[in-house]
């Protein structure tokens, strides 16, 4: 391990190769920050003291960054920071990927997974310094020569799986001349994930879904998530050999969602290649050129590939082979993704967990402790700790909501995400014209229209051509329940990694948006 003193760089910052390097310091520190591993991570400055783990464990390989979820010390992906009393922060953080940083006592040290890599490593003011590491990533990794970013309309925060020919087709046509740029039809088209063929709500097929959007003058988008697959799938049941086993031949979890077990693909074997470039091909060829590829940490989970190569690596690898496949004509988001490797890869990220339209949700935030789960504070808490990402690529920080009919935010709440979106320069939406007044139709309107010129003032808070938006309401993070409460809390966790008990939850949901789509 390379150890070197605070006082070696308190003037200049400094790289240094080597597979661990620690930083040790005298001065008191007050805060960590915490980088999580992809989109749907925690990001946030936090206090030094223990953060409960975050419940379902069932959700781990899906959330964070499932091979450090239980460390007590505080730790982050690829970098991390402490903040001294005089304000001045110390930065460590990895150039290339497959790398974690920890905080034990006096010393902020990162090591490397496999070999030895760079360490960029700063003190001083914090928006420099962050600055500083993002245009050495840059040269490495690869910047974006930024264009402005496409004005999305997605259909997932109204409909989610609820989609239809129909409906679709409907909510394009009132859309009008509202001032989008991308219309993105996001999951509920195939037949399953894993097999990205057009279900039975498309009759028309996915060449005209296409047509139908570029006839309104607007780019096609649409939703995969290609490196995984639900159990039931017939990509799953018929390549098992494609899949991603641990070093007992057990298939790597890749979480649970849409009712099943997950399993990832394993990138690095040839007919996977084959079968993604594809899949790439077969999308283009129908006309869509936004994709929005969804649920991409499963290329980097741990476990025994085809190719021995380190994990982030080889999701890197893989990124690249998407983004040739795709053309580089496409418009490419990258979502669920681990953050440093798709860094070059991709024209946008997204940054943090998906809005909702609540502002908090009690039972996930406090008593499962989970900053991951959609939620709008949880949005906004995250993505204001990663904008320093937006130097090297479009970053996406979720959906704003304008309607009131079927949202429980309240108008202030609301304003922020439509603020947080100026901040970003991203702007997207899922409102239905259905549900919205003239008023909240013009208020979409002008929203898309303006840019306002963005100056930070402080960590947190920003001027937005005159006015002053301070993000402090949404970051507080829940603290531990005890006694009673706590138990309560642990009998929910347990719960929550029972199938029957997600089943039932799923249930109520479809029951909700069945309703939710016949009322259209
Ligand atoms: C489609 C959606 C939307 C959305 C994506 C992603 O359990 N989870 O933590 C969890 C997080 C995000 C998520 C789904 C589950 O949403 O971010 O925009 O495309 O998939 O299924």
């Amino acid at each position: 391990m390379t150890s070197i003193q605070l006082s070696e760089i308190q003037n200049k910052s400094k790289i240094i190769k080597a597979r661990e390097l620690a930083i040790e310091f005298t001065s008191t520190h007050i805060k960590y920050y915490r980088h999580g591993w992809q989109s749907w991570s925690l990001a946030s400055w936090t206090d030094l003291g223990f953060i409960p783990v975050q419940k379902p464990a069932i959700f781990h390989p899906l959330q964070v960054n499932a091979e450090y979820v239980n460390d007590q010390n505080p730790n982050g992906s690829w970098l991390g920071a402490v903040e001294f009393e005089d304000g001045n922060i110390l930065l460590l953080g990895a150039l290339s990927t497959d790398a974690h940083v920890h905080l034990v006592e006096n010393q902020l040290s990162g090591r490397f997974d496999a070999d030895d890599g760079e360490w960029f490593t700063a003190f001083g003011q914090e928006d420099v310094v962050f600055a500083e590491y993002a245009e050495q990533l840059g040269i490495r990794l690869g910047k974006l020569n930024k264009k402005e970013a496409p004005r999305i309309w997605c259909s997932w925060y109204s409909l989610y799986t609820a989609i239809d020919e129909e409906i679709l087709y409907k909510t394009f046509d009132m859309i009008g001349d509202q001032p989008f740029d991308v219309l993105q039809v996001d999951d509920g088209w195939q037949v399953k994930v894993g097999d990205w063929d057009v279900n039975q709500k498309f009759p028309s097929g996915m060449q005209a879904l296409a047509d139908k959007i570029k006839s309104t003058n607007r780019k096609a988008g649409l939703w995969l998530a290609p490196l995984l697959a639900v159990k039931s799938s017939k990509l799953f049941q018929g390549h098992a050999d494609w899949f991603l086993r641990d070093e007992r031949g057990h298939f790597v979890s890749a979480g649970f969602n849409w009712n099943e077990q997950l399993y990832a693909l394993d990138t690095t074997h040839p007919d996977v290649i084959s079968w993604l470039v594809a899949l790439m091909q077969q999308v283009r060829a129908w006309g869509f050129d936004y994709l929005k590829l969804d649920f991409l940490y499963a290329g980097a989970l741990q476990g025994k590939r085809y190719k021995n190569m380190p994990r982030e690596a080889a999701y890197r690898e893989c990124l690249q082979v998407l983004r040739e496949a795709m053309g580089s004509d496409a418009f490419f988001l990258t979502c669920g993704t681990p953050i440093l490797p798709a860094i070059g890869m991709c024209d946008a990220i997204r940054i943090g967990p998906d809005v909702s339209f609540e502002w908090e949700n009690y039972r996930n935030a406090h008593l499962l402790y989970n900053p991951s789960t959609p939620e709008t504070k949880n949005a906004i808490r995250t993505v204001t700790h990663r904008l320093w990402l937006g130097s090297l690529l479009h970053i996406d920080p979720d959906v704003a909501y304008f309607e009131s009919k079927e949202n429980s935010l309240t108008t202030e709440q609301k304003n922020l995400l439509q603020d947080l979106a100026y901040v970003c320069k991203f702007k997207a939406t899922s409102d239905l014209p259905q549900w919205m007044t003239k008023n909240e139709m013009d208020e979409l309107r002008l929203f898309l229209n303006s840019n306002p010129v963005i100056k930070q003032t402080g960590r947190y808070t920003f001027q937005i051509n005159d006015r002053k938006v301070d993000f402090t309401p949404a970051l507080s993070l829940p603290a531990a329940k005890t006694g009673l409460l706590g138990l309560f809390a642990s009998l929910l966790a347990w719960l929550g990694d029972r199938h029957i008990v997600l089943h039932f939850f799923r249930m109520l949901d479809d029951r909700a948006l069945r309703k939710r789509r016949n009322s259209l």
